[in-house]
């Protein structure tokens, strides 16, 4: 028998914030599940993504027109299932969620990008096209060019704001992001430093940091022949 532990109860009982949903997604679960049992007050938003007008509304928060989206009271606002669901858990200072000691708490930071990241998208890919629901999942490189061009709007957004993603110093969000990026870089220089300047500028100036550098390598520029990766003939060909 699979004993399932109860969060503790105790947290604050204020009014806390909204949660941009869909009406069944696997990763808002645990999230409104916690929030619940911490007595969180959460005004929840259903957004259906089929009508214009509903994903409108989560477009002004979130311009990735994802969900789950939290925003605070304070007009504060967090993306990522992951950094939702420790933020929420968080609010209690009693919780055992978070486990015991510091090792326990990156062992359940990588059970959620596991779970998020390889996990979840490996059964989608299997289940919705059986319940012929359309597959968000990248399925070709249509989908690919359509969220990595999104991907750096949302980038250029965030630096328009502040010198680096998390705020005013560089942080290991920086060195993460620069490190995942640098084979886009090197292939769609072009694209970036003409349409994304502020992100050429800021990827550079992160990776220049020698240390960074000394493990990451040279950056070269590629000059590659690139297939026009927006028109829809790549549907169906180049599946990857
Ligand atoms: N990286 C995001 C992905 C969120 C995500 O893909 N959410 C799905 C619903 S579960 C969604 O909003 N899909 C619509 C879309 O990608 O346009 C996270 O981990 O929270």
């Amino acid at each position: 028998m699979i004993a399932v532990e109860q969060p503790p109860s105790g947290a604050p009982q204020s009014s806390f914030g909204t949660l941009y949903t869909h009406h069944v997604t696997p990763r808002v679960y645990a999230i409104l599940a916690i929030a619940g049992a911490y007595g969180l007050d959460l005004n929840v938003i259903y957004i259906d993504p089929k009508k214009e007008e509903s994903q409108a509304e989560l477009l002004k928060v979130n311009p990735r027109g994802q969900v789950p989206t939290l925003v605070l009271n304070d007009g504060f606002v967090l993306t990522e299932c992951t950094a939702i669901a420790t933020y929420i858990t968080s609010q209690s200072d009693t919780t055992t969620l978070l486990g015991n000691n510091r090792r326990d708490y990156y062992q359940i930071q990588k059970w959620l990008s596991f779970a998020n990241s390889d996990l979840l998208p490996a059964i989608g890919g299997m289940i919705l096209p059986i319940m012929h629901l359309d597959n968000p999942m990248r399925k070709n490189r249509v989908d690919c060019w359509n969220a990595f061009t999104l991907d750096l709007k949302v980038l250029d957004a965030q630096l328009q704001t502040t010198p680096y993603l998390a705020g005013q110093t560089a942080t290991l969000a920086d060195y993460f992001t620069v490190g995942m990026m640098k084979f886009g870089v090197m292939v769609f220089h072009k694209l970036i430093k003409e349409q994304h300047p502020r992100v050429w500028e800021w990827f550079n100036g992160v990776y220049a940091e020698q240390w960074f550098k000394d493990v990451a390598g040279d950056l070269p520029l590629l000059s590659l022949e690139l297939p026009d990766f927006s028109t829809e003939e790549l549907c169906g060909h180049f599946v990857v």
